[in-house]
């Protein structure tokens, strides 16, 4: 149990003891003032939120339904108070109808139907006055007859002699007046009178019992703290308050032609015609004037934007995009889901990048092609060596004798060059005229095929992708690329569920982003998400913006295609239909959205509105994107690789005839030296001119073949 405070009120202070009472955490208050003060009292707590769920208040005077309590009346703290005149009553009925009838220029409030208690009560004591002294005539008593005046100012007082019976008379009186009995105990205290107790309800006052003397109170109600109080939804017009954000709420084309509610147009207003039909209400669009959905200002805790619109009643209940979150759950009821969303990323697309010349090359990473030429060096090397130890890879020429006579060396055709020339054959698809002989080289070649048919494959498949789409490069991928850096820009929109998710989270990334926009704030906060959509397109990709992906998916639907949602969301929630705490549509409501859920119509209406109207087709970008042919940039690169092969070749062509030139005509000075000089002895042995016999080696060591001489040339045979 709290311990008991008491405060007292002076006119300047009450916003100043409301929050010195939040700060204590007092929630059971008791107004103890005249009405006049209550309304003032009243409208403060209302501007600092605190007639909401969980206040109880308990007004101590004795006209509760004096005050107008109707701005109190949704928010959903419990008001409880006494009423001493109970307009049920015969002879208040008979004074109203009798005070009703009275001209008003004559009588000023006379059209008034609220009897206040301090007027009963005045009227009540004249009555009581009245009856005393017609109780004194009739006893004779001459109010007329001088006696003792009396003296206030002598010590002890000397009372006036008449003063007494007249007090004596008054105390006896027991009447039935505006405030019911009427009767004074032996001190002149009223007594044995009743009290109604009252209680605030969504649709008025109402009272639950009565509190007596002898009884304390008796409930006599039996539905306390609301009830079924569903009567309101069905004749009154129900004020619903929306904001402006497509495709939710959007005015239609041509709005001047349509009256009232037809203006508008969107998924909640469809929504909102569906809901009305199953709950059987009639209703009235507004737009919420300061246009934000809704959060407490942290200094003077007042609620804004529609969230403020249903804790003040000045609505019955929110169709929006409405993120349902703790903090407004404690101050107006959410209807369950009827979206589900979660906060995203949206980034202006990034330009499309043409496929470079060499883009033959992007279907396999840049390690890839690394990893082939190592593989095919590696390769070769392997196959060398092993047809080098192999004796199988030797082949015998029988007909080769050696030097001196002896048995020719045997031919082996895997020397490094046939084996780099082999492998790149294979790994061209190609093949070559040598192949290897041993088993060992026969391993390598199987291994080498089987790489290089994985590998072409892998490629020929990618190929085809990476050469005829245009890839756009974006340089956000996620929340953590957004974090790290501080090139792009990030912001959300201001007042919001979203906003307060960053302000709130104790994820790091998120802390960190916070702490990014904080320092950056205002600017990276926008006021509404058309103001945010529009500085991403317009900042050339200097800034990203937060907002829910369902928004995110609609806009990138829309033209001029632009935009586009990166990653996955930070968090999931969903969007509930608003009202007041208590409110006796919240239940109706409810009922009408699961239904609508299970329907399958809130599905067709996020179709209707997000994809039916779509105007970027459904690859999300230009609609006229084609599947075109390969252009020449696309394969450029395949032609400079040819061109400078063949380039290459008469280069190397080149280098080889030089080459060969020289050493021939080395070769033949000194061929010629040799054939020109007399011959000293011991005579060198005859050159062998090449006869058309079975061939041999020549002077410097060139073997030659059989009809061919020195120089390669056929010879004649003699
Ligand atoms: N809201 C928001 O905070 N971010 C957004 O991107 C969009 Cl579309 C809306 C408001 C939010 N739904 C709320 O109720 O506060």
């Amino acid at each position: 149990m709290s311990a008991l405070s008491v405060e007292n009120l002076n006119d300047e202070g009450y916003r100043q003891l409301l929050d010195e009472l939040d700060q204590r955490k007092e929630r059971n208050i008791v107004l103890d003032c005249e009405p006049e003060r209550l309304e003032a009292i009243v409208a403060q707590v209302i501007s600092v939120g605190k007639h909401v769920h969980g206040f109880h208040y308990i007004l101590a005077h004795l006209g509760f339904t004096d005050i107008d309590l109707e701005k109190f009346q949704y928010g959903g703290a419990n008001v409880s108070g006494f009423q001493i005149v109970d307009y049920n009553h015969p002879l208040v009925v008979n004074f109203m109808q009798r005070w009703n009838k009275l001209d008003e220029r004559e009588y000023p409030g006379s059209d008034s139907r609220i009897l206040k208690y301090t007027t009963a009560l005045t009227y009540d004591a004249i009555h009581v006055i009245a009856e005393a002294f017609q109780k004194l005539r009739e006893q004779k008593f001459e109010l007329d007859r001088k006696g003792n005046v009396g003296e206030c100012l002598a010590n002890p007082p000397v009372p006036w002699s008449l003063g007494i019976d007249i007090e004596r008379a008054l105390r006896l009186v027991k009447v039935e007046g505006l405030t019911k009995n009427i009767q004074f105990n032996k001190q002149g205290k009223r007594t044995n009178f009743t009290l109604g107790v009252m209680e605030l309800r969504a649709n008025g006052t109402k009272m639950i019992g009565h509190w007596t003397e002898k009884d304390n109170l008796t409930i006599t109600s039996d539905d306390l703290h609301g009830g079924n109080e569903s009567g309101i939804v069905h004749n009154k017009t129900i004020r619903v308050i929306t904001i402006l954000d497509a495709p939710y709420v959007m005015y239609r084309k041509n709005r001047e032609l349509y009256q009232g509610n037809d203006q508008l147009e969107g998924y909640c207003v469809d929504l909102g015609k569906e809901i009305a039909k199953h709950v059987g209400f009639t209703y009235e669009w507004s737009i919420v004037e300061d246009g934000m959905y809704g959060a407490r200002n942290p200094n003077t805790r007042i609620w804004n934007g529609m969230v403020g619109e249903l804790v003040y009643n000045r609505s019955d209940i929110a169709i929006a995009p409405l993120t349902i979150s703790l903090v407004r759950e404690e101050v107006i009821d959410f209807s369950k889901p009827f979206m589900s969303l979660g906060i995203s990323i949206m980034i202006k697309k990034p330009q499309k990048s043409k496929p470079g010349v060499f883009s033959f090359l992007d279907p396999l990473a840049y390690e890839i092609w690394m990893c082939i030429i190592f593989a095919y060096i590696g390769v070769s090397v392997v196959l060398f060596l092993v047809s080098r130890f192999s004796p199988y890879e030797w082949q015998r020429d029988d007909e080769a004798e050696g030097e001196n006579g002896g048995v020719a060396e045997p031919p082996n055709e895997f020397g490094i060059f046939n084996s780099l020339w082999f492998s790149l054959g294979a790994f061209m698809q190609q093949g070559c005229e040598i192949s290897p002989r041993s088993l060992s080289g026969r391993i390598v070649g199987g291994v080498w095929w089987f790489f290089t048919l994985i590998i072409i494959s892998s490629y020929t498949a990618n190929l085809a992708a990476f050469l005829t789409v245009e890839r756009m490069v974006s340089p956000i991928e996620s929340s953590d690329d957004l974090a790290k850096q501080t090139e792009i820009a990030y912001g959300t929109v201001d007042s919001g569920s979203t906003k307060e998710f960053f302000r709130r989270s104790k994820i790091a990334v998120y802390e960190k982003m916070w702490n990014y926009m904080k320092s950056a704030e205002p600017w990276v906060f926008v006021k509404t998400n058309a103001l945010g959509v529009a500085r991403v397109r317009k900042s050339k990709g200097k800034y990203a913006f937060l907002l829910e992906s369902t928004t995110n998916e609609y806009i990138e639907q829309r033209k001029p295609c632009d935009t586009m949602k990166v990653g996955g969301n930070l968090d999931s929630k969903g969007y509930g239909i608003g009202t007041p705490k208590k409110s006796p549509l919240r239940m109706e409501v409810n009922l009408a959205v699961l239904k609508l859920n299970e329907q399958g119509l809130l599905d067709k209406l996020k179709n209707k509105w997000w994809y039916d109207k779509g105007e970027c087709g459904s690859s999300g970008g230009d609609s006229k994107d084609k599947t075109s042919a390969l252009s020449l940039s696309n394969v450029a690169g395949v032609f400079y690789i040819l061109v400078g092969g063949l380039g290459l070749a008469m280069l190397v062509a080149l280098i080889e005839f030089c080459y060969k030139s020289r050493s021939e005509a080395r070769r033949m000075k000194l061929l010629a030296q040799t054939l020109i000089k007399p011959p000293a002895p011991p005579p060198p042995p005859p050159p062998q001119y090449n006869t058309g016999g079975t061939g041999g080696q020549n002077p410097v060591g060139f073997t030659y073949k059989e009809g061919y001489n020195v120089y390669g040339t056929e010879t004649m045979k003699i």
